[in-house]
């Protein structure tokens, strides 16, 4: 007997075959008919309140669950406002599904209400997008994005399909029947001659470096741990690959990300063999440019695409993570060096102890905030970060014992996704706390989900990370900055928390929040909660302090130019001198440490390409751009980008103290 349903239940059948748990949607009458079949066929339907935050809840879901998640969105504007998570996505390597709406096919190219060509767009930012305008064929289409989206590097594939198609019959013995779900890609092993080659390099390595990638995340081994120990080998994690071994044993040499790991920075350049496994060399890890220059490299993808990308590996080898984990857990011991081994480890674990910043008087400094949040959350809790300055914080504090326990939208870099990201996860992982850590500017863009989380009876905990500039980065982004660097802590507490007990405040805060969302994990749960406000301050003003410009063991490593310290700089007059330089090694980025007495200053000058903050500690400047004149005194700071003229002079009659950080262009 041939059974009739529409094409909307042939998706949603399909959908549940292939393990989807739930779809994120923004409703609109051309995809009715899926609505209909999610509730008749019991596949949960979240609505949302943006396309956009649906599709970054699908592929939040995606990312915890380790299973592909899905959207479902109308029409012309509803599609183009899922492009930049599309977009997110594909930079991100995430398999997501999202089912677009096209005008019925009676109606194409005659100007239908909300109906535009979309798919030229989707194809841009997606693996793979198509149409499907026959409803008999739409799980093969289905089954098409499947093979796609899984295929290599994983990542987002849409399918649009006409209204009409989607309400029309369709013929149940012509979808791919019995529906099941698609069948897996399959995974490349290591061949015996790239086995061969493998336990060659490693007999010879002794500073051995174990990198993990984004395809350890999707290729799951359950011998990762094994291979740290049987070789002895310092490892870090990347991205999606963030928690897949745990990293708070003494092995993790930090995150694969050296803007807030200067011990990978050192590992990088030292070591002698770097296993690269499931990832490329990439933004985070400076594209293999800080190599030394006898670095053997062996390099592990299923995407050969990723394999030589940057930097030229010594062996690649086209096989899946797992496969390669197999062949190296059975390889014979590794001998490192373990005074070297140890010192990266050291180092490391110097940097994280020295990152901890304390209260001041002006109130919370942000990784105060996020070790009081962590400290408090359970094991367990997935932690969402931002862009801006947040992640890092973020990524430089935390530890993962898991994987999918931690989502930022990654090479993106987008802003927005952060929220949507939370209340994806909460339903991803009804069971599991949920914290995001987000600035001031960053929350605004979805903020409105918190309404979606609370009609399903989700909660999370949201940290604002706020120094009160909403949607810019402190520092560059304003000639003169009025306010103060200030953090304020709005937590339990009250308003402003006294010196000591804002991160008392916050622990306090998050445990209560953490509490009530364990107890009411399913509705009717607990108000999603934005109590806990923290601020931030600029990353430019946290890691530099005249103390630790003084303390040489910090982890931040002082240069000193022979005898630099208390030079006065060329055409500078009146006993201004620089204290301190800092660079960032292999950077473009430095901070010096001024002081200028009453009277001390420089001539009239510009620079061709660098751009320099001065921000003041103590005391108060006079600055002068041969137009305007301007004074600035403790917690301000001005931005001259190349070319921009301007002096300093001391008109006061105090000493005054500054920092002057330059970024070459
Ligand atoms: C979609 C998007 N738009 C713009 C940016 C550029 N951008 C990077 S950081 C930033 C400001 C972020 O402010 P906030 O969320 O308050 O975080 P903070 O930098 O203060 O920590 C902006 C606008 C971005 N990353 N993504």
């Amino acid at each position: 007997m041939t059974v009739q349903m529409d094409g909307g239940a042939s998706i949603v059948g399909w959908l549940q075959a292939a393990g989807v748990e739930n779809v994120f949607s923004v409703s609109g009458g051309p995809i009715n008919s899926i609505y209909r079949a999610c509730a008749k066929q019991g596949l949960p339907l979240i609505h949302a309140r943006h396309e956009a935050a649906a599709c970054f809840m699908a592929e939040s879901a995606s990312r915890v669950t380790g299973k592909a998640g899905c959207a479902v969105v109308t029409l012309g504007p509803g599609v183009t406002n899922a492009v930049t998570p599309a977009l997110v996505a594909t930079m991100a390597g995430t398999p997501m599904i999202i089912i677009g709406a096209h005008s019925g096919t009676r109606s194409f190219e005659r100007g239908a209400g909300m109906s535009y060509d979309v798919l030229p767009v989707m194809k841009g930012v997606t693996k793979w997008a198509a149409r499907c305008i026959d409803g008999n064929r739409l799980t093969e289409y289905l089954d098409i994005a499947w093979r796609k989206m899984w295929a290599g590097r994983p990542g987002p594939v849409f399918l649009e399909v006409p209204t009409d198609i989607l309400s029309s019959a369709v013929d149940a013995a012509s979808a791919s029947t019995p529906l099941s779900a698609p069948p897996a890609p399959s995974k490349a092993g290591v061949t015996a001659a790239d086995a061969e080659a493998l336990r060659t390099l490693c007999s010879a390595a002794r500073r051995p470096l174990l990198l993990l990638g984004d395809e350890t995340f999707w290729d799951r081994s359950d011998r990762t741990q094994e291979v740290v120990d049987r070789h002895g080998l310092p490892f870090s994690t990347l991205r999606l690959a963030r928690g897949i071994v745990d990293e708070t044993q003494e092995r993790f040499a930090g995150p694969g990300y050296t803007a807030c790991n200067g011990a990978l920075r050192r590992a990088l350049a030292e070591a002698d063999c770097i296993l690269l496994v499931g990832h490329h060399f990439e933004f985070d890890l400076e594209f293999g440019d800080t190599l030394g220059p006898g670095t053997r490299v062996i390099q592990v993808a299923s995407d050969t695409e990723l394999l030589n990308r940057n930097r030229r590996a010594d062996l690649a080898i086209a096989a899946s993570p797992s496969s390669f984990f197999d062949v190296l857990a059975d390889a014979p011991p590794m001998q490192p060096d373990s005074a070297w081994v140890s010192s990266i480890l050291t180092d490391w674990a110097t940097e994280w102890k020295s990152q901890r910043g304390e209260d001041d008087n002006t109130g919370v400094h942000p990784i105060v905030a996020v070790d009081a949040v962590t400290d408090a959350a359970p094991g367990n809790t997935i932690f969402v970060s931002s862009h801006g300055n947040v992640d890092f914080w973020a990524d430089a504090r935390l530890k993962f014992s898991e994987p999918g326990r931690y989502l930022r939208a990654g090479q993106s870099g987008s802003l927005g996704a952060e929220v949507p990201y939370g209340a994806g996860a909460s339903f991803a992982d009804p069971e599991a706390p949920v914290i995001v850590f987000v600035g001031d500017g960053g929350v605004g863009f979805h903020v409105s989900e918190l309404d979606t989380a609370e009609r399903y009876g989700r909660a999370f905990i949201i940290v604002v990370l706020d120094d009160q500039k909403w949607g810019r980065s402190r520092c560059p982004s304003t000639r003169v900055l009025a306010k103060p660097t200030r953090w304020t802590c709005r937590g339990a507490t009250g308003p402003r928390s006294p010196k000591g007990s804002a991160a008392r405040a916050i622990c306090a805060a998050t445990r209560d929040r953490s509490a009530r969302q364990s107890r009411q994990p399913s509705p009717p749960a607990s108000r999603p909660s934005c109590r806990c406000r923290c601020a931030a301050s600029s990353v430019l003003t946290w890691p530099i302090s005249l103390e630790n410009a003084d303390n040489e063991d910090d982890a931040m490593k002082i240069w000193k130019n022979g005898n630099a310290t208390g030079i006065t700089p060329p055409n500078h007059f009146g006993g201004l001198t620089v204290l301190d330089v800092v660079p960032f090694s292999g950077s473009n980025f430095s901070v010096q440490v001024s002081k200028a007495p009453k009277g001390g200053g420089g001539e009239l000058h510009h620079h061709d390409d660098w751009s320099q903050v001065f921000h003041m500690i103590s005391g108060e400047m006079t600055f002068d751009t041969g137009k305007e004149r301007f004074k600035l005194s403790a917690g301000q700071a001005v931005l001259f980008e190349p070319g921009d003229p301007h002096y300093t002079i001391n008109e006061a009659d105090e000493e005054s103290t500054y920092l002057v950080i330059t970024v070459k262009q």
